[in-house]
């Protein structure tokens, strides 16, 4: 029997403190959310702490230097940390991955030395809970086409606009918000919760990420003070590095939601028995392990070889849109498929295969769609932008 998910022993790829520290989120995925994770998504409910935990883990800003209170480590590091957290829900790793990809990341490149000091430890702690406004109500896939405004006036900025389906916009204590300036550039800006004309909305009754708050970030003629402008970018460059980070932590998250479906595949198909064997004695069981198996060993070589580009800084955008597309949508068949092998027991909550199926309906959609991310491959080929 083979559940053990390292086919081609990229463990002998990884660094002794990669191990470890794949070891200490593993450890806290099973103790703290895997007993908890159904009863919140079931009743729409996030973990107590959740971010808290994590910062006292080191899973929030990782790869952010010490000195600005994150952990120093290498990308491999952070691909661990996000695949062992989705192990446990996607709403886990988005936690940490907008914290880090999105929040801390944009602060500790474009930030002034002011802003790195002020926010970055608290964010680190999980003291302060950061989001990322990009999307708005009339432009998703398309986020150059934005409304938002942040206007100069008399030494302050005014922002007006929403931005929507926004991770975490609910319980925020600062959103790092993208908007055109009087010349049409895009700046990037800290709004803190309690800013007179500042509301984030809660968005209801969704099917997937239900371990996670969801909302919009409302924005009514909003006074911005100039040292909350991030002064080092003025261009969709901005919020675009941050979704590479984010992207490429989410081509390793996925993996770890399609292990945990595979072996909980893997034991069930071993345990329960039909006309008199075992359902894995079958072929057409087999076929689908084998499968799994395969998709999830390609996707771990795909995600490994990218991370250590990136630590060399030599990952392009076009092969973290690859990564994350092909990741993404292993994960999602194979939650749908995994499920199958469970029969009707796939679909109680006793087994994560319908939780995860259900988010990953999420993360195919969110940080650039399946599509999206095809035509990125497609413009990279030939050179034509298909959008
Ligand atoms: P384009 O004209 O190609 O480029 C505009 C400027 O941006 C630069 N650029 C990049 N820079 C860094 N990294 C990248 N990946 C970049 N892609 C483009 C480019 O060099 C240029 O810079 P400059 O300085 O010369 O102006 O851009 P476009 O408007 O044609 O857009 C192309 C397209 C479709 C690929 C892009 O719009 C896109 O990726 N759309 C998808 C939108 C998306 O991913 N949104 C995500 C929102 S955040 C989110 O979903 C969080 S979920 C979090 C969670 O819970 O985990
Ligand atoms: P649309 O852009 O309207 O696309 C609809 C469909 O049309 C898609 O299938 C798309 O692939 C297709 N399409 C669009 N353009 C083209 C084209 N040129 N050619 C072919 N097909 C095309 N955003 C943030 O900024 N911050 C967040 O924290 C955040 N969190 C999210 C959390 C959740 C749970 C979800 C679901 C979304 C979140 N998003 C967030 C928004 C997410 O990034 C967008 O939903 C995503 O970028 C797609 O935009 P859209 O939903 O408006 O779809």
């Amino acid at each position: 029997m083979n559940s053990t998910c390292d086919y081609f022993n990229i463990d002998a790829l990884l660094s002794d403190e990669n191990k470890l520290i794949r070891q200490s989120i593993r450890d806290f995925v099973t103790t703290e959310i895997k007993p908890v994770i159904d009863h919140a998504a079931q009743h729409h409910e996030d973990i107590p702490n959740l971010m808290l935990k994590l910062g006292a883990l080191g899973a929030l800003g990782p790869y952010i230097p010490v000195e600005y209170g994150g952990a120093g480590l290498d990308h491999i590091a952070y691909g661990i940390i996000m695949q062992e957290l989705e192990a446990g829900d996607s709403a886990i790793r988005s936690a940490a991955s907008v914290q880090s990809s999105l929040v801390m990341y944009p602060i500790f490149t474009f930030g002034s030395e002011e802003q790195k000091k002020q926010y970055l430890p608290k964010l680190a702690s999980g003291e302060y809970i950061g989001s990322f406004g990009l999307t708005e109500p009339n432009h998703g896939s398309d986020p150059a086409a934005m409304e938002t405004r942040l206007l100069k006036k008399d030494g302050q900025y005014i922002l007006n606009g929403a931005k929507m389906w926004i991770t975490n916009a609910p319980i925020c204590d600062i959103a790092i918000v993208w908007a055109r300036d009087e010349q049409d550039k895009i700046r990037g800006c800290i709004v803190e919760r309690g800013m007179d004309g500042f509301s984030t909305p809660e968005t209801l009754n969704k099917w997937s990420l239900r371990a996670s708050k969801t909302g919009e970030l409302i924005f009514q003629n909003v006074a911005i003070p100039a040292e909350n402008i991030l002064p080092e970018v003025n261009s969709l460059r901005g919020p675009f590095s941050c979704l590479n980070s984010a992207r490429y932590g989410i081509s390793w998250g996925a993996i770890g939601a399609a292990i945990d479906c595979y072996q909980t595949a893997v034991k069930y198909a071993l345990e329960r028995e039909q006309f008199g064997k075992p359902i894995a004695s079958y072929q057409l069981q087999q076929k689908k392990l084998a499968e799994f198996l395969t998709e999830i060993t390609k996707a771990q070589l795909l995600s490994w070889r990218l991370g250590v580009l990136k630590n060399e800084g030599k990952a392009t955008p076009a092969q973290i849109s690859m990564a994350k597309r092909n990741n993404v949508h292993m994960a999602l068949e194979i939650a749908r498929e995994s499920r199958q092998i469970l029969g009707a027991m796939g679909i109680v909550g006793d087994f994560p295969m319908m939780r995860h199926m259900m988010n990953l309906e999420s993360v195919i959609t969110y940080e650039g769609t399946h599509d999206i991310h095809l035509l990125i491959t497609g413009n990279d080929i030939t050179g034509i932008s298909a959008f």
